[in-house]
């Protein structure tokens, strides 16, 4: 609270603090919810929120070029958002830089922070409670990526390099498995052997970024429903928030990790395997939504990839948690021993089951085209 206390104090931030409390449940940073006194009257008080962040820097290691990134887009979008009435302090996060004007703060020991607005009155959501909570999410990424179609997509860094390049995910997971530095290898043949006998599955993106049928785009490449603010009274997704890791990417990294997310009937790290498949009723909410939101943005193309860039992105991330759970989870924050395991076998279960329900899924996404 003291070093907090601190680094709240080198931003702008109106009132005097008087509340921070860890906040959300991301994999990556840390997040606090700042609240500020504010006088508002002889004896009046209200009280203002900030989110403060601490920024991973053994993630994101090129922090200046993710942030200059941040400023870019959320600038585009809030001038876009202007343009058709919209509420440019709760559709897209407005960042507060420090007191010398710097859209971060590195503090004494070397740690990154920054600040946004709070935007009060809104939900998160881990899992999908009621339907369209899924599907006003569906239109808010699809909604993101159409506000973004003409942004200059090679203007943006590419903040992690190879981030959704999956046959490089695979090459980094065959790495760690030969180095099998805490000796966990053993232990998990099933999921070496699931991993391994779908090498050819990797490429089926990047072949076609490579070979151009499909665009490269600005992309949000974190697109999980905890991302994404709905608003508390009127139910609509009002704001995309976690834009670290915005670069150029592939529409259907977006809308697959949405899927693999939101469309699981179980949690991430859900234990009992038995309770973890795709739902294709989800699925269905989703697909509506995104193609609404994207309005008329896809081409045929990616129209038609949507369900294998569900597959894929699943594919990619169980890949992810099983190499770090190899390299001693020094990648996504556990809570508890196994965890990134638990979470790899969830991602692995579910791309068994949308390779079975594949066809049914091309199905439902010639329903919406
Ligand atoms: P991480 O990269 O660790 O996932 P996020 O940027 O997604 O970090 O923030 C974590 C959580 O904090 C989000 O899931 C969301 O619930 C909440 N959050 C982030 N930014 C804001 C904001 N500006 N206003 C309100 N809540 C926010
Ligand atoms: C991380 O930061 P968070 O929790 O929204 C990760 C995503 C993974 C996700 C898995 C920068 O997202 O790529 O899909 O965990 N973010 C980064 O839940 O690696
Ligand atoms: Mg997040």
């Amino acid at each position: 609270m003291q070093k907090i206390s601190e680094i709240a104090a080198q931003f702008p931030f109106e009132g005097e603090m008087v509340e921070c409390i860890p906040y959300g449940t991301g994999h990556i940073n840390d997040t606090y919810r700042i609240g500020c006194r504010v006088k508002v009257g002889t004896d009046d008080y209200s009280l203002k929120h900030y989110v403060l962040q601490r920024m991973n820097h053994n993630v994101f290691t090129k922090p200046a070029e993710l942030m200059e990134n941040m400023c870019r887009v959320t600038e585009w979008l809030k001038k876009k958002i202007a343009s058709y009435g919209g509420d440019v302090e709760r559709e897209t996060l407005s960042l507060i830089r420090t007191r010398e004007g710097i859209p971060y703060l590195v503090d004494s020991e070397g740690e990154y922070w920054r600040a946004y607005l709070f935007i009060e009155n809104t939900t998160s959501y881990d899992l999908v409670e009621k339907d369209d909570d899924f599907y006003q999410s569906a239109v808010a990424f699809g909604h993101f990526q159409w506000l973004l179609s003409d942004y200059p997509a090679e203007t943006l860094y590419e903040t992690i390099e190879n981030f959704h390049n999956t046959p490089d995910r695979f090459r980094k997971f065959e790495e760690a498995l030969a180095a099998d530095v805490c000796g966990r290898a053993a232990g998990i043949p099933e999921e070496i052997q699931f991993v391994q006998s779908r090498r050819e599955l990797t490429h089926v993106l990047t072949d076609r970024l490579a070979d151009g049928t499909l665009p490269l785009r600005v992309t949000h490449n974190d697109t999980k429903l905890n991302n994404v603010m709905i608003d508390n009274e009127t139910g609509k997704a009002i704001c995309v928030v976690d834009l670290d890791t915005v670069m150029p990417g592939l529409s259907l990294y977006d809308f697959g990790d949405s899927i693999r997310f939101g469309a699981s009937t179980a949690a991430e790290d859900e234990r009992d395997l038995e309770k973890v498949s795709c739902s294709l009723h989800l699925f269905e909410v989703y697909v509506k939504g995104y193609i609404e939101g994207c309005a008329g943005s896809l081409t045929d193309e990616e129209l038609d990839l949507l369900p294998m860039g569900a597959i894929l992105m699943t594919f990619e991330c169980g890949i992810r948690f099983l190499t770090d759970y190899l390299e001693g989870d020094h990648y996504f924050k556990i809570h508890r021993e196994g965890h990134n395991l638990d979470r790899a076998r969830t991602q692995l279960k579910l791309v068994a089951d949308m390779e079975q329900k594949l066809s049914k899924m091309k199905v439902i996404v010639e329903r919406y085209r």
